[in-house]
């Protein structure tokens, strides 16, 4: 495996390729183009930029996140062929730069939700929460609102302000649409975008939905097992993989996790590990936590130990963190926590590594 760290950018992360690179075990960073409006190509040379800028600092730049997808890819309207064609340009770019892994997600308006950014636990961090009861009565504006005033004056990807004007016309659109109609969606965009992937050595792995159940009516296809056999069974390519996403999987207390990351790794779909813990309440109801297994809902030892067993060799990533030590910034990606993530996986493959004979 490689250990990675989300980076939003010189411009965007005030955590610096420096500061990762002092994590212990911290191999390259995950990083995208922020400034691309969705739809667009993504030229080659911001990303050898970033590159050089990862290389300058000792990490590798193999893996972006996200390549999001256009709505109208998602809705299906005829302008879809565009934006694929535009897709695929943008992968060849990828692949010049070095790029082996593109994770994407195919949630409807929303890339992620939450009810709250900073939930304060008992021991005065603040992490991301998530409480069904908070949305009942809310409109989708009002979440919005919601998520936008809390962020920190960072831009939240998915929750960017000229996106969001369009949100009454964009739950217009996708009135009358079910599991099904998007379904058929994801499997013409895949059918036309996996060959260019092969071709050019891309993995592409799907985020699951985050919460994986439908918010505001909106259909999610990415939720479970049954959902992610589905999704391999559209194209038969180990280009079409997997993000296993252990927090937004694990929000449902029936999705076992290392039994998912074992079951597609032998079919050589897990192409992107996000390794968060979390602490479910009641269904629908729970709060990210420390990354230790003790502290929250998901055995982190088996899910390590799953990777392994798997011979997992792609990017891994400490999913979000608590906000500690006074730390002031994006919610879920500041640099301590995560780093303390990093270094607890990090230790959990040393000694299943060393207890299985050494790979
Ligand atoms: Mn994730």
């Amino acid at each position: 495996m490689r250990m990675t760290f989300r980076w939003y950018g010189e411009k965007d992360d005030k955590i610096t390729l420096q500061q990762i690179d002092q994590i212990p075990g911290m191999d390259g960073i995950v990083g995208a183009l922020f400034d691309i409006p969705v739809g667009e190509v993504w030229p080659v040379e911001p990303l050898l930029h970033i590159k050089k800028m990862a290389e300058e600092n000792n990490l590798v730049f193999k893996d972006l996140e996200s390549i999001n997808i256009h709505e109208d890819i998602k809705l299906g309207l005829p302008s879809r062929d565009q934006y694929i064609e535009n897709y695929i340009i943008s992968l060849r770019n990828a692949s010049k730069a070095g790029i082996k892994m593109v994770c994407y997600n195919f949630m409807p308006v929303f890339d992620w939700t939450r009810t709250e950014l900073a939930r304060p636990l008992y021991d005065g961090s603040t992490v991301l929460a998530y409480d069904y009861h908070l949305i009942a009565g809310k409109t989708p504006q009002d979440m919005a609102q919601d998520i936008l005033s809390n962020s920190n004056g960072f831009v939240l990807p998915g929750w960017e302000p000229e996106r969001l004007k369009e949100l009454a016309h964009l739950f217009e659109q996708y009135k009358g649409m079910d599991e099904d109609g998007l379904r058929k969606n994801l499997e013409y965009f895949l059918k036309a975008i996996i060959p260019v992937a092969e071709e050019v050595g891309i993995k592409m792995a799907i985020h699951p939905d985050d919460p994986p159940i439908s918010v505001f009516g909106l259909p999610r296809i990415v939720k479970n097992e049954d959902d992610l056999d589905k999704i391999a069974s559209m194209v038969d390519s180990e280009s079409n993989g997997f993000t296993i996403c252990t927090g937004s999987l694990g929000s449902n207390r029936q999705n076992d996790i290392p039994h998912i990351i074992r079951k597609f790794g032998r079919m050589g779909r897990v192409n992107f590990l996000h390794i968060r813990n979390i602490q479910v309440h009641e269904p629908w109801v729970f709060n990210e936590v420390a990354h230790k297994s003790l502290i929250g809902n998901l055995d982190m030892y088996e899910i390590v130990k799953a990777a392994y067993d798997i011979n997992f060799d792609g990017p891994i990533r400490p999913d979000h963190g608590r906000m500690i030590w006074n730390e002031v910034g994006r919610p879920g990606y500041g640099l301590f926590d995560r780093a303390l993530g990093a270094n607890y996986i990090c230790g959990l493959w040393d000694a299943i590594n060393r207890s299985c004979g050494q790979k």
